[in-house]
């Protein structure tokens, strides 16, 4: 277990005195006075930089780690949210760093600019685990990823609508088709193009009008679909890298006066599989979706627990994942959905 250096400590140590507490957390105050944390020397100290809160899937994911890291599994949890700055994450990183954690959790909001922060952790000695997204550095500077793949889930999409198109007697047609895509440079946004696109290449009647990024939120989900819908005025298909942009992009066609899902005119189809997106999909909005599984809180538990007791992981660890479309039973399987 790790001490704390510096004026902190000097004053966390005349606070403990003799007790058995060893390590302690600390963190300015809105007084900006050093607030100083006890914590029990059996817990497993494990800072987790979280990207924000955009969509469904995030805050699932969140819930996740949260339930899976309590002090009763063994853990004290320190969550920064990065409200979807990169320049926050990095601070997370660095004051990880300052505080002696015992491990690092960090989802990367983008694949590049790592490489110093992580080279800092690797010189501290502080293993660091790379959860949902990816970061494109030297493998030395993380011990292993947990996630989804990305270029797979896109590739599904991609095959379930050649599928879709060749039973409706489609497959000749031209198809035009737009993305909106999630944060650029975001590992989920670079697998889901590129899997997407493999498929597309296959298809000289498919055409991808344009890709504008969304970010994984609603709210730009629908601002990106506005301008796609007045600028093209034949859209067969819709491609959303994740639900919150899919329901955005619903409410712009609709506002537009146009129909989608499997009785409208455009084809939606989208990621993650949140309970909101089965309700879309039941309402008829939405064609199919393609599982991204946020549950990754138990995992990252056995992870970590691993490590503690000396024992090397899997460098790459992927989540378990399907599909849903309009053919299957939706009702019950929303019933038995965690998110
Ligand atoms: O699909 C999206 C979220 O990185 C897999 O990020 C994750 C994605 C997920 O905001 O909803």
């Amino acid at each position: 277990m790790r001490i704390k250096r510096g004026i902190a400590v000097g004053a966390a140590l005349l606070l403990c005195g003799g007790c058995a507490v060893t390590n302690i957390q600390e963190k300015e105050s809105h007084t900006g006075m050093q607030e100083i944390t006890e914590v029990d020397e059996s817990l497993i100290v494990v800072g987790f930089s979280q990207i924000g809160s955009e969509s469904d899937w995030r805050n699932a994911h969140t819930r996740s780690v949260k339930e899976a890291l309590t002090e009763e599994n063994g853990f004290y949890l320190i969550f920064e949210d990065a409200q979807q700055k990169q320049e926050n994450q990095i601070k997370a990183v660095r004051s990880f760093i300052l505080q002696e954690v015992d491990y690092i959790v960090l989802a990367p909001i983008v694949e590049t600019g790592w490489d110093a922060v992580l080279q800092e952790a690797k010189d501290a000695g502080i293993p660091v685990i790379l959860d949902d997204r990816l970061a494109d550095v030297d493998e030395e500077l993380y011990t292993c990823w947990l996630g989804t793949n990305a270029e797979r889930e896109g590739g599904d999409a991609g095959l379930w609508l050649a599928d879709y198109l060749e039973k409706a007697g489609r497959d000749e047609e031209k198809i035009r088709i737009v993305t909106l895509q999630g944060t650029t440079g975001a590992t989920a946004q670079i697998g889901r193009t590129n899997g997407f696109h493999k498929v597309l290449e296959q298809h000289d009647n498919w055409e991808m009008l344009e890709m504008m990024d969304g970010d994984f939120t609603q709210a730009k989900g629908q601002e990106v679909m506005e301008t796609l819908l007045a600028k093209y005025e034949d859209i067969d298909v819709v491609v959303c890298e994740n639900d919150n942009m899919a329901f955005g992009a619903v409410d712009a066609i609709r506002e537009a006066g146009r129909t989608c899902g499997p009785d409208g005119d455009i084809i939606i189809l989208s990621f993650d599989a949140v309970k909101a997106a089965f309700d879309a999909m039941i309402a008829g909005d939405i064609n199919a979706v393609f599982e991204c599984n946020p549950l990754h809180g138990p995992k990252l538990e056995k992870i970590l627990n691993s490590l503690e007791a000396g024992e090397t992981v899997d460098k790459i660890q992927y989540m378990e994942e399907t599909y849903f479309d309009t053919t299957m039973d939706l009702e019950s399987i929303r019933e038995t959905r965690a998110y």
